[in-house]
Parts: structure tokens; sequence; C-alpha cells
């Protein structure tokens, strides 16, 4: 599973990524600080099975009865208007986000950057014509990719009589785009070898809704002045998720420091050692925006998008059904991120290919009972699966 972090330069992605990754990565207020992709890894926060009692994942993480599940993110160069014709850095770029499941596309709410990126005082851009040319620039992109080959391939089709949306899928198969979203987007679209840019696009769109999802981050919210503008852009018919890259940045950073104890994602912090007045009243000041806020915004963008965007859920397959336990002892060791609608077999076969070949029977930890190998797993099962030997 991996998340792409995309949009104008200068929005906060940099700062976005090293507070959800707490990778060192260069951040700045000038135009195109990024250039090579940072790549990371975060997690996604969901109750533990163990409900707080001793467990010993060994793929995940457990605070206090909060799993934390890896997912890796990217993050990549700014993308300005007219990139697809090659302004700004191009988008040549976009290749670094070509195998991600989903888009976070981060927008500076407080409308402090110009249409380039360019810092400007908050409010002098508005958001709002940040929010749809980053589409436009992807299906243009796609567009690119699609139609390289496109001749070639028409005539191979002739040749072999592949379906349509074969090729096409073919064609883009480095995006992981799925053949039944090629095939899903022609259905609503419509499109065949003859036609033009104007079909193709729409194809594209369709087909981009589909298999790159991308939710907006209203980043910058603790500038004064965003929340007006959330307000109206959100009146508009947008759905953006508010957040403050920057807030949860200095919470997990003062953490690792062992300055403050604070889990990510959490309303609150509590203080461990004395600070400086400067860096207290910092503090205090992201304490009184935690109030207002519930939260920094970022774990949460961050879970919506693989939970409820995404539709995963997370599966815990042991060998022991009474201890919930591996064969060595340890407790609920792996937490498995699977799209909803998996069946203990898929279960299986994501363990080892080798157990889901051999497999007999499963069994609900939590119940007890037996279940069916098309039995379908839900969010926070805990599975044992029985293979032949
Ligand atoms: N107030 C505030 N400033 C932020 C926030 N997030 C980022 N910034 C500031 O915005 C500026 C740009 O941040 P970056 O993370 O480097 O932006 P970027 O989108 O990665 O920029 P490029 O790499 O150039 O595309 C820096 O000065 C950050 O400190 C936030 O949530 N609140
Ligand atoms: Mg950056």
């Amino acid at each position: 599973m991996l998340i792409g972090l995309v949009g104008k330069s200068n929005t906060g992605k940099s700062t976005f990524f090293a507070a959800a990754t707490l990778v060192d990565v260069e951040i700045s207020n000038r135009i195109f600080t990024t250039i090579e992709p940072n790549k990371g890894v975060t997690y996604v926060r969901t109750p533990c099975p163990c409900g707080g009692n001793k467990c010993h994942p060994q793929n995940s993480k457990c605070i206090d009865g909060v799993r934390f599940v890896p997912v890796k993110m990217v993050d990549v160069a700014g993308l300005v208007p007219g990139a697809h014709e090659g302004r700004g850095l191009g988008n040549k770029f976009l290749s670094d986000i070509m195998e991600a499941d989903a888009l976070i596309h981060v927008v500076d709410i407080s409308g402090g950057t110009d249409e380039q990126g360019n810092p400007v005082v908050a409010g002098n851009r508005d958001p709002k014509d940040d929010i749809k040319f980053l589409e436009e620039e992807i299906d243009y992109w796609i567009l690119g990719i699609l139609k390289r080959n496109l001749a070639t391939l028409s005539k191979r089709m002739e040749a072999t009589r592949e379906k349509f949306s074969v090729v096409i899928h073919s064609q883009l198969a480095g995006l992981g785009i799925k053949l039944a979203d090629v095939e899903d987007a022609m259905n609503k679209t419509e499109i065949n070898q003859h036609s033009d840019d104007y079909d193709i696009l729409k194809f594209i769109r369709a087909l981009r809704e589909r298999a790159k999802p991308i939710i907006l981050a209203a980043n910058k919210i603790d500038i004064p002045g965003s929340e007006k503008n959330l307000e109206r852009i959100k009146d508009m018919g947008y759905e953006l998720f508010p957040c403050s890259a920057e807030f949860e940045l200095a919470l997990r950073r003062a953490a690792e420091k062992g300055i403050i104890e604070y889990a990510p994602g959490g309303g609150t912090f509590r203080m461990l050692k004395e600070m400086d007045a400067s860096h207290s009243k910092a503090l205090e000041h992201v304490q009184s925006f935690l109030q207002s806020y519930g939260s920094t915004g970022v774990q949460g963008i961050i879970d919506h998008i693989v939970f409820e965007v995404l539709e995963m859920i997370v599966v815990y397959p042991v060998e022991n059904e009474h201890k919930l336990s591996d064969g060595k002892g340890n407790v609920l060791p792996h937490a498995f991120l699977m799209k909803k609608g998996s069946t203990a077999l898929d279960l299986a076969f994501r363990v080892h290919e080798d157990i889901g070949k051999k497999f007999i029977a499963a069994i609900d930890a939590k119940s007890g009972k037996n279940i069916s190998s098309s039995y379908q797993l839900k969010n926070g099962d805990v599975i044992s699966i029985k293979a032949a030997r």
C-alpha cells in the first residue's frame, strides 16, 4: 500500500511527509524545495484486539491498545499549472507517484502561496483555484502515456484480436491500474481506438477517479484566516480535511526527543521535561489549537484514506486460537491490511502461498467458531488458519 503526496510547490507536502514518517527531509518556504522524491513509512491507527494487554507485534506497533500498521508514503516535487506543457519542473516526476494506491492533494488553505508556489501574504490567493488544476495535470500526463504508443497498439490489436481494454491496460500497467478499473471506465465513457483526445480524456478522468482516488488536505489551518477559506470552499461542495502538518511535526519531534508524551493523532499531550520560555509558549499554542480542533488532522487523513477511501480492514492471523499467538508464543504478531470483502482463503494466501493452497479450515479466534474459506473478514478479526502438512 502506497500513499502519494501531491500538490503545488510550498503547500507543506514535505512537512506532512516528515510529520507522518519522521524521516528528516528538507522543508523550506521557497519554491521547488523537493526535487527527488522522499520515501518513507507511516502508520494507520486501529484498536488492537489485545485491548491494551501485552501483545508482541512483529510487523506493526501497539501503543496502549492502539495498533499502528505500516503504510508506505512518497512525497514528490511541486506541480504547477501547465506542467504537462513543461512549466515548472514539468510533470515527469509524476512517475514517482505512479504506483500510489491513492493521493493526498495538499492545498495551502491559508492562501499564502501564489499559483506557482511562491510565498505571498496569507489571504492573497484563493485556495479554491489550486484544487482543480492538479487533476487536470495528472489526466494530461496519463493521456501522454496512453497516446505515446496507441497507434502501434491499435495495429497489434488488429493483428492479435486482443480486446481494446487489454491493450489499454498493458499500456498503463506501470500505473498500478487493474484491468477491472480500465473496463469500468470504458463502460462509463465508451472509447475506442478512433476516439479523439476529448473522449480519451473523459475516459482517463473516470479511470483516475477509480484507480487513483485523491483526497484534499487543507493544510496550514493553523494560520489565521484559513478557517474562513475552509468554510467558504466547503460550501461550494468540496470535501476538504483540515490539518496542520507543522504542528503535527512539532509534536512528533518533541515526543521523539522525550520532551512530551504524544500518541500520533491524539487530542492532547503531556509535558515530560521542563522547557525554556519560548518552546513552552510554542507548545501552549499547539495545545490550544488541539483543544479547538481535536487533533492536528494529519493522522486522521491517513486513516481516512486507507480505511474509508481504499476500504481496507486490519486482520490478525494467528496459529494458536486460544493464546492468539504464533508458534513461538508471540501474541497477535501480525496485522495485515486487506481489502474489504477479502475472505479467509485470501488471508491464507496472504500469510503464505503454501498455506493458501493447503487450506483446510479456519477458526474465528474471538468466537471460537469454525468459518468457511469464503467467510468475509471483518476489521479486527483474529483468524487461525489450519492447513494440511
Ligand atoms: N503555518 C504552517 N506552515 C506550514 C505548514 N506546513 C508547512 N508549512 C510551511 O510551509 C513551507 C513549505 O513547506 P514544505 O513542506 O517544504 O512544502 P512542499 O509542499 O514540500 O514544497 P516543495 O517541496 O517546494 O514542493 C515551510 O515554510 C513550512 O514550514 C502548516 O501546517 N502550518
Ligand atoms: Mg517538498
